[in-house]
């Protein structure tokens, strides 16, 4: 599959491990074709630093696969997971079912209804079972929210988070300016 590991710096959900350098963050997607959308919350991880590790893991196709990551990622290390499906997506309710970690779902927009099947299937959890879904296709923000997450007890990812707000704002500014000086 076209997990982009090499690309991102990221390791793979086989990898495992729970060394202190070990990725905080798991990326997960229902198949390998929810990539192209999913890849943006790796770009956010890869901005601020954040060691992830990246796999498919799908509700459907491979239920005990996903009971197994969900189970095991809390013994890993990982602390936060951000779980990507399209149309009728299980993945990230179930995987919020099945571990005490904080997830994060990103509805993927598919061929067809335009990912709001996706945001439906992720976005109406029962109560007891929290997932936070992102918008449609917004893996990026998933990215930023996983750091965020991290960041409430890192002063480093902290301090690189309000820096990044600062630039976000500065941009705004810069826009402003030059729409006048037009
Ligand atoms: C979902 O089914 C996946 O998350 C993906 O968005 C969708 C289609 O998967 P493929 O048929 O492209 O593998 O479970």
């Amino acid at each position: 599959g076209q997990s982009g590991g090499t690309e991102t710096g990221a390791q793979d959900v086989a990898a495992g491990g729970a060394a202190p350098a070990g990725p905080r963050v798991g990326l997960i997607m229902g198949s390998d074709s929810d990539w192209p959308t999913m890849q943006a919350a790796a770009e956010a991880l890869a901005e601020f630093e954040v060691p992830f590790e990246v796999g498919v893991v799908s509700a459907h196709r491979t239920p005990q696969r996903m009971l197994n990551y969900a189970a095991g990622a809390a013994g890993r290390g990982i602390s936060v997971i951000i779980a990507g499906a399209g149309g009728a997506a299980h993945l990230p309710g179930m995987v919020a079912s099945a571990t005490p970690l904080p997830v994060i779902g990103v509805p993927v927009p598919l061929k067809y209804l335009d990912g709001m099947d996706s945001l439906l299937s992720i976005v109406q959890m029962p109560a007891g079972v929290p997932v936070a879904t992102v918008s449609i296709g917004g893996a990026r923000n998933a990215g930023l929210l996983a750091v965020r997450i991290l960041a409430a007890s890192d002063p480093v990812l902290l301090e690189r988070m309000a820096a990044f707000q600062r630039e976000l704002e500065s941009m705004v500014l810069d826009k402003d300016a030059a729409l006048r000086d037009k």
